[in-house]
């Protein structure tokens, strides 16, 4: 077993290194990856950069440079869904990219032929998340993440991506781990903590809250380790 553990920004594997201890650091295809041994288990970790195009690149370099064969994400997201509030915790059933767009042929929004415009998470991964919020007391929202390649903090971009998909939360990463480990068949989970509500003020809530809830999702993923390694 070789677990990757992904974020997209640095502060978002911050507190998941700090945990882990020592590591050894590999330079591949202009990016860091971070090599340890955890309770036995090897873990690779990394930070992306922001965006589905470093996404992409980084979770297939984990799994067919790396050889992980499970990967978790873990990061922050902006709440669609209204119950969700800042901290919280959303765990993806199911993520979309609300960018792709070939409409002007008949097709739904974020459909492309040979694609789905949902790719679902694995199910093991996220009956292990309901035990671990279970014994941290904690509640965990399952939902749908919707990615794309911008940040939004516009209601009407909002609205526009719950009349598509249903989403419950957005970010720019998830979806284009999800499409990369659905293609090479490895089990993948993508947790998000909320740091703002993508509307008018969401850069600055992102600002002030993004920190506190990387460190939000970054514990609960390696409580998950905890449990996947023992
Ligand atoms: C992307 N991430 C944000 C990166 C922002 C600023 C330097 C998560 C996220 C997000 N993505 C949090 N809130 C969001 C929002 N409102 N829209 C899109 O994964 C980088």
């Amino acid at each position: 077993m070789k677990i990757a553990i992904m974020g997209a920004m640095p502060e978002e594997i911050a507190p998941i290194l700090e945990k882990l201890g020592s590591y050894k650091t590999t330079k591949y295809a202009d990016n860091e990856y971070y090599e340890t041994t955890y309770k036995g288990v090897e873990i690779v970790v990394a930070y992306s950069k922001i965006g589905k195009v470093f996404s992409t690149l980084t979770a297939s370099t984990m799994i067919q440079y790396f050889n992980c064969d499970k990967l978790l994400f873990s990061g922050v997201a902006g709440a669609i869904n209204p119950s969700l509030k800042i901290g919280d915790l959303i765990v993806a059933s199911k993520l979309s990219q609300h960018d792709l767009d070939i409409t002007a042929f008949g097709h739904p929004m974020g459909f492309v032929p040979g694609g789905s415009v949902f790719v679902e998470a694995d199910k093991s991964l996220i009956e292990l998340s309901n035990k671990v919020a279970l014994e941290l007391g904690k509640t965990v929202q399952e939902g749908i993440i919707a990615t794309g390649d911008q940040f939004v903090h516009d209601t009407v971009v909002k609205d526009n991506i719950v009349k598509h998909f249903k989403a419950d939360a957005l970010e720019m990463e998830g979806a284009s781990v999800a499409v990369v480990c659905n293609a090479l068949n490895i089990p993948f989970f993508i947790l998000r903590a909320i740091s703002d509500t993508a509307d008018t003020d969401a850069s600055f809530s992102f600002d002030e809250f993004m920190e506190s809830s990387a460190i939000i999702s970054a514990e609960f993923i390696m409580r998950m380790v905890d449990k996947i390694v023992d």
